[in-house]
């Protein structure tokens, strides 16, 4: 029996392939050439499709493996198939930004005693699947976030604020609703229960909660939809996914953190048989928090419920590797991904997204 496993992206034409986005820290300029680099390679995977789709039999294309890793849950897995993995990523902001204009430090102090000069966020997530049967695949991830903060007074005083555990648990079954090669569509049904507080202060003594963004959860259950299309030949697998966070009533400290909505899309030419470079454009909306945390002292924007909300559109770059994957595609795949935000609108002042990078492990058996 042929098995194989369609990851997130979609990335991989070939089976054994991990795919991994990447996003690097690139200056605005240089996105072109990468862009150009990309559509090049993805040109070069076109033409040689054919002459490539002859050289394969019907039992090896429909073990071709598309896997886009740095993506949980992009694809489903055959029955009786496990899968454990370990995800991280890392996101930065720097500076703060009004609407689609940045502002200054001293520009946010005018309005605010205390602002953020920037914010960094570790997640480590693990993550489990198992194929329960070819058309219902279980999984569960478990994120561990770590997360500073580091303030500016009018003073010009500087403190860090830090947090650290347990986020929000998700769980999800995945149906596979349509396979006929090269295409297939996956829909995901999700939850996320709250084991991520939300009545975090800091681990340096001051009084009341930390601000919105440095709670470990939402305390809220929240719905997670997903919508996932796969695409693959023997040398480009692509995809897009849809996806929806929404909240469900309010938290025990009163409020909801907004809705987020997201688009993204990807294409991932085969290098090798086991590696490939990926390009991954995520567009996403993210509305205001509802309701107020009256534990959150107001001295500084992230404090305020109303300054949260915003859109983004990032631009990622990615690699991926498959580690003796085997025909069933049982095998370890690795990848790691880095981007920027190519557009930035936030309901501001509000920190401004600077870099995100990440990388994933994943060991299908
Ligand atoms: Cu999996």
């Amino acid at each position: 029996m042929t098995r194989f496993c369609i990851a997130g992206d979609g990335r991989f034409p070939q089976k054994g392939v991990a795919r991994s986005k990447g996003v690097v820290v690139l200056k605005i300029k240089r996105h072109i050439v990468f862009l150009s680099l990309l559509l090049s390679l993805t040109l070069t995977a076109l033409g040689q499709e054919e002459e490539g789709l002859l050289d394969l039999d019907l039992e090896q294309l429909m073990s071709l493996d598309v896997i886009q890793v740095t993506i949980p849950g992009a694809h489903w897995h055959w029955e009786d198939d496990w899968m454990i993995g370990y995800q991280y990523v890392q996101q930065h902001w720097r500076g703060h930004q009004s609407g689609t204009r940045r502002l200054s430090d001293q520009e946010v102090l005018k309005q605010f005693p205390i602002t953020h000069e920037r914010m960094t966020m570790h997640m480590h997530m693990l993550m489990f699947m198992h194929g329960n049967s070819d058309e219902l695949t279980f999984m569960a991830m478990v994120p561990y976030m770590e997360m500073d903060m580091p303030h500016l007074t009018r003073q010009n005083t500087t403190f860090t604020t830090r947090s650290e555990g347990l986020g929000d648990i998700q769980l999800s079954a995945i149906l596979p609703v349509y396979d006929e090669y090269p295409h297939r569509i996956q829909v995901e049904s999700g939850i996320s229960i709250p084991t991520g507080s939300v009545s975090v202060s800091d681990l340096n003594g001051r009084p009341g909660h930390l601000e919105y963004a440095m709670q470990l959860g939402s305390g809220t259950f929240d719905l997670r939809p997903k919508l996932t299309y796969l695409g693959q030949t023997d040398k480009l697998s692509w995809g897009a996914q849809a996806r929806a966070v929404v909240r469900v009533g309010k938290n025990s400290e009163g409020y909801a953190r907004g809705n987020i909505y997201g688009l993204t899309t990807w294409i991932s030419p085969a290098v090798t048989k086991d590696f490939s470079p990926s390009l991954r454009i995520d567009a996403q909306h993210w509305g205001n928090v509802r309701g107020i945390d009256t534990a959150i002292p107001v001295a500084n924007p992230a404090a305020v419920a109303g300054l949260q909300g915003g859109e983004r559109v990032d631009l990622l770059l990615g690699l991926n590797y498959g580690a003796g994957v085997d025909d069933e595609g049982h095998g370890h795949r690795f990848s790691i991904e880095g981007g920027v935000p190519i557009y930035q609108n936030l309901r501001g002042p509000q920190l401004r997204t600077e870099f995100i990078i990440g990388g994933a492990w994943q060991w299908t058996f």
